[in-house]
């Protein structure tokens, strides 16, 4: 398990410096999240029992399509929940596979989305 844990600090960290093209590592939560302009797909890869991107911020009060791109032949999918931990959202599990998640309007707050197989592999959506 902490061999694993090791694992996935590393993709994240690999994601991270990628990124931020040299710069020193950040907290994955400093990084340039993707946004989504009204209307666009954004894309979630999910590799290496991790998501390769671990924050996205999206428009308040809009639906959004996010992609997960599971390059794995684990199977994950994107399951969404508020800062209370209530389910929002859950998306297909996929192996191999992309989906595309319809996901409803979020009011505008930070939620947590992670693979319901997996419950270590996590991440952040901003909606403002
Ligand atoms: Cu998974």
């Amino acid at each position: 398990m902490k061999r694993l844990l090791l694992g996935l600090g590393l993709a994240a960290l690999t994601v991270v410096t990628a990124a931020c093209s040299g710069a020193t590592a950040a907290p994955a939560t400093d990084g340039p999240a993707p946004t989504a302009a009204s209307g666009d797909a954004i894309t979630i890869v999910a590799k290496d029992l991790a998501f390769q991107t671990p924050a996205i911020t999206v428009a308040a009060g809009e639906p959004v399509a996010i992609v997960l791109d599971n390059q794995d032949g684990a199977p994950h999918n994107i399951a969404i929940k508020d800062a209370s931990g209530a389910d929002v959202f859950k998306g297909e599990i996929v192996s191999n596979a992309k989906v595309t998640n319809q996901v409803p309007a979020l009011a505008a707050g930070t939620y947590t989305f992670l693979c319901e197989v997996h419950p270590n592999m996590t991440g952040t959506i901003t909606a403002q």
